[in-house]
């Protein structure tokens, strides 16, 4: 793209200071002599905007102009984190910036730092639409991400006294500079209210009882060396009336804004739940908020340019993160049959050919479903055309497959008091739907979604998940990402699949020193965090043992402690022995309303506050909690990671992404047969990665034929004193029955297999101590890790959708992952 404004190398750093200078005081009002940091923060990320605008522009008007199939990604969560660093990073302006600032008396690094993390969703799914959004614009495929622009973020969590607190999250409170509201692209969002008419196209009418406005705000996301970009749109709810003048005037001060707080109260605050849905007629509002906004969006853009709807799915591919967005089935068949005058079967067509949907989840209680009351009240007429496209699809089924069980197929559930089965919905009315890893592909064919796929045995694909190597490699691991470059050569950073050269250093002593070097100089940078946050001093020469996640009884972080209090037993009761030494750090939420997963967190503090005071341990275990996990957070503990937890019970982890940016860092993963695990293990080998436990088909078997828990206890060398010390309160002396509903949970059912795994995972964690005390093994394991996981580049993955899901043509060079 041609710049608006060309700037020559020689003085980039000038011009970038009078840029920064010049929003410094036309944007913010402020002179130099006065700024704050957050000044400073504000007028650079002004500065670099204006960039990011150029490129953005560029790829919007060559979207447009060569009439290109566009992606339309609708996710109810965008997990960004900070964007400052990584847009500088793309922009190849870090260094130049840098310098500029410098000059002007700022330091770069520490103005990133307070920038507030974009927290707009709970994990895993929102994390990935993020990294899709970058990979997208660095893959030059044209794309549009749609999602809630919510005024509050996920909760903060702060520790007190071992317990997780939950602390409203607020970045928006210094505004967000790197979005443009559009006051004038904005949308009627109807909900309830009666629906008149015939049955024939475009006679039908919806009188919503209730309208708010969805207003557009974009934000640009510039892909690697500034190419192209992609823009995430968020829609804000806005009330039609922002005030009630007759409430007023009678002195009804809460009456006068009581519409306005109904309208904004959608997009307020993002949902904290992690794989349970809140089943709140709130939540449905955002989903259907959103989704409307997003359809009416692009279908006008679509009519505007092109005049027509029945060629929609030759521009456009509309992909749905879950199934938050699958309403998006319905709005669309309403917008082309009521809006449009389409007939019911083009319609369908039409809708089948542009939606594709993604399953992140096959966990039963996870799966979205909405009673059918509540959707005839708020949103009466797609109710009725839910009732019509399974009235067609079940009379079609009847027809060709006589002998099908159609209570399974049904969009509607009948055995839980008539509920509308979204995950069915969104499979019916999409050509494609994938699974993120490809055991979890093959489990939707075999568990969930089995009887739809004998119906559709072609609708079901996978696309392994992906992480983008711009954030989680170059940017978090400055030293590492230098040693790839000398060793792999600079073309490494365009072609992420160059880093296989790396592989030839595998026993390479001097890449092994200094890779040792840059791994502590991270986990120093992590110690002085870990100091900051948690009081505990750590040593940086001893085994990082690394579990970050959402804190969940599938996760198993409850394994995880269990056995570090096996290990401080041991450690106890063999003083003398050489142990390796090690610091387990965890960090994560727990959902507000789940208080098995709270009682883990506590208990993990609690052991923490036990062993770190032990004179006898002090050298050789500590625990710590991480306070307040986020992107930022995760940036800084995955570089300095020596070894991964991806513990998850078999056939419960979808697929994982965090499994793959610590392996791409260089970590060695302990793990399960799970999710991707299974596909970092094919890469990485079976000599690089530590594997224990169940198989996903030995965990159905056990839970449909459960071995009785004590018998396993009693079988299990160390389970039972562990086990005790926790009922007992060996760890919560001043509240002894603390951990008693914990432990006789487990007792009584050890659904999630942590009894069952206990001694497989205590042998693998032994056998790691022996791999890390031989530093030859252990950095060539390091090593290899890196040099075999350019495949989970996020690259690599939105290729695979646009080839075999989207049919849009990728607009830059393939490369060699
Ligand atoms: O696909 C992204 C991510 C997976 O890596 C995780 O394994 C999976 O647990 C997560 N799923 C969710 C479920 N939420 N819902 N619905 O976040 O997706």
């Amino acid at each position: 793209p041609q710049p608006a404004v060309h700037f020559e190398p020689d003085d980039q750093v000038e011009r970038l200071k009078a840029e920064i200078l010049r929003k410094l005081a036309y944007s913010l009002g402020k002179d130099p002599a006065v700024a704050q940091p957050h000044d400073w923060l504000t007028a650079g990320i002004l500065a670099a905007r204006d960039h990011v605008v150029d490129v953005w522009q560029h790829s919007t008007r060559e979207s447009y102009d060569t009439g290109r199939k566009r992606v339309y990604y609708l996710s109810l969560e965008f997990l960004i984190g900070r964007s400052f660093a990584d847009t500088l990073n793309n922009l190849g302006l870090t260094g130049p910036f840098a310098q500029a600032m410098r000059e002007l008396g700022v330091d770069l690094n520490e103005i990133e730092t307070i920038e507030p993390d974009a927290a707009l969703g709970n994990g895993g799914l929102g994390r990935l639409a993020a990294c899709y959004m970058e990979a997208m614009a660095s893959t030059g495929v044209p794309a549009l991400g749609y999602g809630i622009r919510y005024d509050h973020g996920l909760f903060k969590q702060r520790i007190d006294g071992g317990k997780q607190i939950e602390v409203p999250e607020d970045w928006l409170s210094f505004r967000n500079p790197w979005e443009f509201e559009r006051r004038e692209s904005a949308y009627k969002i109807g909900f309830g209210g009666s629906v008149t008419g015939t049955d024939k196209p475009g006679e039908i009418f919806w009188a919503p009882e209730e309208t708010v406005f969805a207003v557009a705000y974009d934000t640009p996301i510039v892909g690697w060396r500034g190419r192209e970009a992609t823009t995430l749109r968020l829609w804000r709810a806005r009330a039609m009336h922002p005030l009630s003048l007759d409430a007023f005037n009678q002195g009804d001060l809460i009456g006068a804004v009581a519409e306005r707080n109904r309208a904004e109260a959608i997009s307020k605050v993002l949902y904290p739940n992690d794989s349970t849905p809140t089943g709140q007629e709130l939540r449905l509002r955002q989903e259907f908020f959103f989704t409307s906004a997003s359809l009416q969006d692009l279908v006008r853009r679509h009519y505007r340019q092109f005049g027509r709807l029945d060629d929609l799915a030759d521009k456009v591919a509309i992909q749905l993160n879950d199934t938050h967005p699958s309403l998006a089935v319905a709005e669309l068949m309403r917008l082309l049959i009521d809006q449009h005058k389409m007939d019911w079967e083009q319609a369908w067509e039409v809708t089948n050919a542009t939606i594709s949907y993604t399953n992140h989840t096959l966990l039963p209680e996870a799966l979205e479903t909405w009673p059918v009351a509540l959707m005839e009240r708020l949103l009466p007429r797609h109710m009725q055309i839910i009732f019509g496209i399974n009235a067609r699809f079940l009379d079609g089924v009847r027809r060709e497959q006589p002998d099908a069980d159609l209570a399974t197929l049904s969009l509607i559930d009948e055995s839980h008091g008539r509920r509308v089965r979204m995950a069915h919905l969104a499979f019916v009315g999409s050509h494609k739907v994938n699974g993120v890893s490809a055991l979890h592909s093959n489990l939707m064919k075999e568990t969930v979604f089995a009887p739809l796929h004998r119906v559709f045995p072609d609708r079901i694909t996978n696309v392994t998940n992906g992480i983008t190597p711009r954030r989680w490699l170059f940017n978090a691991n400055p030293g590492l990402t230098k040693l790839l470059k000398e060793t792999c050569g600079e073309a490494v950073l365009d072609d992420i699949g160059l880093i296989r050269r790396f592989g030839a250093h595998a026993s390479d002593k001097a890449v092994h020193e200094r890779l040792m070097a840059i791994r502590r100089e991270n986990k120093l940078k992590l110690a002085k965090i870990i100091r900051q946050d948690c009081g505990v001093t750590v040593d940086p020469d001893a085994l990082f043992d690394v579990q970050i996640k959402r804190i969940h009884e599938y996760k198993r972080q409850l394994l995880n402690i269990l056995e570090t209090i096996a290990l401080y037993d041991a450690i106890r009761s063999e003083p003398y022995r050489d142990w390796a030494p090690r610091v387990k750090i965890f960090a994560g939420k727990a959902a507000s309303n789940y208080a098995t997963a709270k009682s883990i967190i506590n208990l993990i503090n609690d052991v923490a506050a036990v062993v770190n005071n032990d004179i006898t341990t002090r050298d050789r275990l500590k625990v710590v909690f991480l306070p307040n996990y986020n992107v930022s957070l995760a940036e800084v503990i995955i570089p300095a990671a020596d070894l991964s937890e991806q513990i998850s019970t078999a056939g419960m982890e979808a697929s994982g992404t965090g499994n793959m940016k610590f392996a791409l860092n260089g970590a060695v993963t302990i793990g399960t047969l799970d999710g991707a695990n299974i596909e970092i293990g094919e890469r990485v080998g079976a000599d690089n990665i530590v594997i224990f436990g169940m198989t996903a088909e030995q965990v159905e078997a056990a839970k449909r034929n459960p071995r009785p828990t004590a018998e396993v206890i009693a079988a299990t060398p160390h389970l039972e004193g562990v086990l005790d010390a926790v009922a007992g309160g060996a760890y919560s002396p001043r509240e002894r029955g603390r951990y008693q509903g914990l432990v006789d949970g487990l007792r009584a059912n050890d659904w999630f297999m942590v009894l069952n795994d206990f001694e497989s995972y205590r042998q693998a964690q032994r056998h790691v101590d022996g791999l890390w005390a031989d530093p030859a093994t252990w950095w060539r394991m390091s090593v290899t890790n890196t040099a075999h996981c350019a495949w989970f580049s996020a690259d690599r993955a939105i290729r695979e959708y646009a080839e075999r899901i989207w049919n849009v043509p990728v607009g830059l060079p393939a490369q060699t992952a």
